[in-house]
Formats: structure tokens, C-alpha cells, sequence
């Protein structure tokens, strides 16, 4: 059985510097999250599996793959015509990426995907971090600004769920067979509505429903601590979660990031100056028995650091090692 450990990742590549980064860090694994791969409606077995084996050529392994590009699903999320045919493609990708040798595929249900009110407030020192504000949320920059949002405006909370029922109705059993677990991301920011688009996963009985409805050993969480903090009453719903998924083994990685402030308004931070106490995350997640892997999130812009914030993730990583070490001596493991 592995242990709790900590992960690199949210590249959209098998980028050299990057992964050389992580390995000098002592990570030894890896998460990607919506790679560029060839293909408009699904991924292929032949272009995964190059992939891992280029992931394992730095002493990596690949622990998920996290999101597929909007495009594959996002009629299968507004409930739209051609669905099926993207359901189709959609587990084409799941039984390739299994036969690859990927055993997590992460996804989201928010077809107009991740808000912020500005990308650049003044945290820390005056590193740059994201915030909302959800009474600017009309003025709102949607991150990739995919037009999903305003082609299909979904106003009812009840067909957003079918939505989301008929999709794991269908993908499911396949990956069940396949071998690979579906790791839900929570909604970010989590509100109930956001542009004119309902949105599901914002508080912690949304993911008791969805639980409920997948009832599979195949779905899981990918418990974003940013995302939960951001919820009404923030640190209470990260404890929440880790207690009430935790011992079920519904937790199947961790999104390690934090914010100051909850709904209707927030900025990120860097780890330890949030809503929550990190440490107390870290023996929580223990105490629960989690034993997949952490990986750090969005992270602060900090001076001079590169796109992909090579600076801050080494901060955070070091951050998240550090505690782990900590809750190890704690409980005496050598
Ligand atoms: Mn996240």
C-alpha cells in the first residue's frame, strides 16, 4: 500500500525543465492536467502511452491525468445535442488511458469552467494572486474563456444534475472495467450560479449526491482544498470533507491550496496564511487513512518566477514535504 506523498504536476506537458525540477525537488510523480495530445473529440491508447513512458523516463510516474479539453464535454454538460456522440469519444479516452497504464482521469462539471475578478492583487510582499469578487462577477474573466458559456445557459439546478447522472450513467461501468477512477473536481468559485450557468458542486451534500449517484468504487474525489476553503464558512468545509470522504476512500488526490476570505469574495495565498491550518490538514488526512498524493494547485505569482511558477511550486512542494516529514516523526515512522 502506498503512503500519503507529495506530487508535481498541473503541466500541460512532458516538459523537460519541469519534470527535471520536480525530480531535484525528491517528488516522484507526477499529475497532468489537460495535456496537449492530438485529437478534437477524445485522446488515443497509442498517444497516453507515449506519454507515461516519456513521464517515466525522468524516474516519474504519472499518477492522473486531470481534465480533458471543454470541447470533448461540453455538450455533455449543457445537456445539448451530440452529447452522445462525446460520451462516445469520452469513453473511448477512459478505456485508453486504462490500457495506458493511467489510473486516474480527473474531471469538472462547469461548463463555463474556472471565474476570477482579477488576476492580479497584491498578496504577501506583493506576489501576484487571483480573486473573486462576486458582486464584479458580471465583469468576471472566465480563465480560458471557453464560449460554452454563453451558448448554453442552464438555469435549473435539476437538469444540471441529470446532466451530470447521465454522464456517469454512461462512463461509469466503462471505467470500472477499465481500470481507471474518476476524480471529481468541486466547482470554482463555488456558487450555485455564476453567469447565467448553474453550477453543482459549491457545498458538501452536492458531493454526498454525486456519491450517491456514481456508487462506484470508480468515483472519487480530487479534493481541491482551495476550492472548499472558498466555500461559505471556509476551513469548516475542508474539515468536512476530509471527514466525512476520507474513511470511505473517497479521496482520491489533493489539490494542496488555500484562500483568505470565502464567497461572495476571496484572494489565493500562499500555503499557511489561508483559511485553514495546513498542519492540521495533513494529520486529518492521516488520521483518515488518505494514502494517494498531494499536489500543489494555483499557486502565487512571485518575482521573477517563469509561467508555470517554477519559484512559488518550489515553495509549496518544500512546504508540503516538510509537513509530511513532520506528521511522520509525529507518529514515529522512521
Ligand atoms: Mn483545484
Amino acid at each position: 500500500m502506498k503512503r500519503m506523498r507529495v506530487a508535481g504536476g498541473q503541466l500541460r506537458d512532458v516538459d523537460d525543465e519541469s519534470l527535471r525540477f520536480l525530480k531535484q525537488l525528491g517528488v516522484d510523480s507526477v499529475q497532468l492536467n489537460t495535456p496537449y495530445l492530438p485529437g478534437e473529440h477524445r485522446w488515443e491508447f497509442e498517444d497516453l502511452l507515449r506519454m507515461r513512458l516519456q513521464v517515466e523516463s525522468y524516474g516519474l510516474e504519472l499518477e492522473a491525468i486531470e481534465n480533458v479539453p471543454i470541447p470533448f464535454y461540453d455538450k455533455i454538460m449543457l445537456g445539448l445535442p451530440g452529447r452522445d456522440e462525446q460520451i462516445e469519444h469520452y469513453q473511448a479516452t477512459i478505456r485508453h488511458a486504462g490500457r495506458a497504464g493511467i489510473p486516474i482521469l480527473g474531471h469538472h462539471f462547469m461548463p463555463n469552467f474556472v471565474w476570477r475578478t482579477s488576476l492580479s492583487t497584491a498578496g504577501r510582499g506583493g506576489a501576484l494572486v487571483t480573486a473573486f469578487d462576486n458582486r464584479e462577477a458580471a465583469k468576471g474573466i472566465n480563465l480560458i474563456d471557453y464560449p460554452a458559456n454563453r451558448e448554453g445557459r442552464i438555469a435549473d439546478e435539476e437538469i444540471m444534475w441529470r446532466n451530470y447522472s447521465y454522464f456517469l450513467e454512461a462512463v461509469i461501468p466503462v471505467a470500472e472495467e477499465a481500470n481507471v477512477k474518476l476524480a471529481l473536481h468541486p466547482d470554482d468559485p463555488p456558487l450555485r450560479e455564476l453567469d447565467g450557468v448553474t453550477r453543482l458542486f459549491h457545498g458538501v451534500d452536492s458531493f454526498k449526491r454525486a456519491m450517491a449517484l456514481a456508487d462506484s468504487e470508480a468515483w472519487g474525489l480530487n479534493l481541491c482544498l482551495g476550492c472548499c476553503s472558498e466555500m461559505v464558512n471556509g476551513a469548516s468545509n475542508v474539515m468536512e470533507m476530509i471527514d466525512y470522504f476520507g474513511p470511505k476512500g473517497k479521496i482520491l488526490y489533493v489539490h494542496f491550496r488555500d484562500v483568505q476570505g470565502s464567497v461572495p469574495a476571496f484572494q489565493e495565498c500562499f500555503i499557511g496564511e489561508g483559511n485553514y491550518d495546513p498542519a492540521e490538514v495533513i494529520v486529518r488526512l492521516k488520521r483518515v487513512g488518505f494514502n494517494g498524493f498531494l499536489l500543489d494547485d494555483h499557486v502565487p505569482r512571485v518575482v521573477n518566477d517563469t509561467d508555470w511558477g517554477h519559484r512559488a511550486r518550489g515553495h509549496a512542494i518544500g512546504y508540503m514535504q516538510g509537513l509530511l516529514r513532520m506528521a511522520a516523526y509525529a507518529d514515529q515512522e522512521r
